[in-house]
């Protein structure tokens, strides 16, 4: 079996929810380091421009987006399972909500109480992504109250849940699922000086962090990005082709498409080949002089597929 590539930083808090992830499945990886604010020279040739971060490589496949990461991972052979593949639909829903509510609200916390303390072209170009096209720091700072009300109530909700049916999120089993919810509070401590008196009222939850820190991220050896390049180059993707879906959106195997994420962010388009399509995977062909031909796996929820 091919050792995954990880793309990733170590401040990136999606990067720490599969690097938890890693540890609760005891997984051997390779490790790449990629810059923290673009350009990203020798990551987006394998990623046809997609700019976000974390990235799995195992070959000439490149899985971009942590849902598409978590796919590919609940496949992979391991000492332990990231979900049981039977429960894939509800490890995935709930990384959904950690999407889309418990990160939305943590990323807020973190940029709005960092304004002027962060490097201020990080927060310029973290906005771009996260808040709505027109926002202020006014806005956004007297909206912080309620965001934090939010996210309360979000841990509440977990923190219960842990409560009755812990120690993890499916029981006795730990699971993606504890890194979708632990990613967000290490985020969240790591970056906000008031993090821990936040969450002190969640004594499950905290438990649950214990229990999810000491789990670690696997084992891992450090990869130079160009050896990564030159992986992807060596290898042939193993991607499956054709249409596997009733409906299709009279896209067609062959033609070229584009691929970006749902809402109106800063991020490029992906344009490449495409090559696949089920009810749930999107996978490109996209070539580049440094890495050859290289398939490009993505979720379809959350991002929209056109032809060009
Ligand atoms: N839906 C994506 C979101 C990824 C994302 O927003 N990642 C952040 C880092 S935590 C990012 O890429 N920020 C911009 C960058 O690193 O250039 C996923 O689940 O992987």
């Amino acid at each position: 079996m091919l050792v995954p590539i990880f793309h990733h930083y170590p401040q990136s808090p999606i990067a720490e929810k599969i690097r938890m992830t890693f540890g609760i499945m005891g997984l051997e990886w390779y490790s790449v380091q990629i810059p923290r604010i673009p350009p990203k020279p020798l990551l987006t040739p394998l990623t046809g421009g997609y700019r976000r971060t974390p990235v799995l490589q195992v070959g000439a496949d490149i899985f971009c987006d942590s849902q598409c990461i978590a796919f590919q991972l609940g496949k992979l052979k391991s000492k332990k399972v990231a979900y049981d593949p039977s429960n894939r639909a509800l490890e995935l829903i709930l990384g959904s909500f950690g999407e889309n509510i418990l990160f939305k609200l943590t990323v807020r916390i973190v940029l709005t109480t960092s304004m002027g303390v962060a490097p201020e072209d990080f927060i310029k170009d973290r906005s771009s992504l996260y808040f709505e096209p027109g926002w202020t720091v006014e806005e956004m700072q007297n909206s912080l109250p309620s965001i934090l009300l939010q996210l309360q109530s979000a841990f509440e909700l977990i923190n219960h849940h842990l409560t009755s049916h812990g120690p993890y999120m499916n029981g006795n089993n730990p699971s993606y699922a504890d890194a979708v919810i632990q990613h967000c509070v290490w985020f969240l401590c790591g970056r906000w000086d008031r993090g821990d008196s936040f969450i002190a009222p969640f004594k499950a939850l905290i438990k649950h962090r214990d229990l999810i820190t000491q789990m670690g991220h696997g084992s891992f050896v450090d990869c130079e990005p160009e050896e990564a390049l030159q992986i992807a180059k060596n290898h042939i993707s193993t991607a499956p082709s054709g249409i596997n879906c009733a409906y299709t959106g009279k896209l067609k195997i062959g033609e070229r498409v584009r691929i970006r994420p749902n809402g109106k962010t800063s991020d490029p388009d992906v344009k490449g080949v495409l090559r696949y399509l089920d009810q749930n995977i999107i996978i490109i062909d996209y070539e580049h002089e440094d890495v050859g031909m290289v398939s490009i796996h993505f979720p379809l929820l959350g991002y929209q597929l056109s032809a060009l």
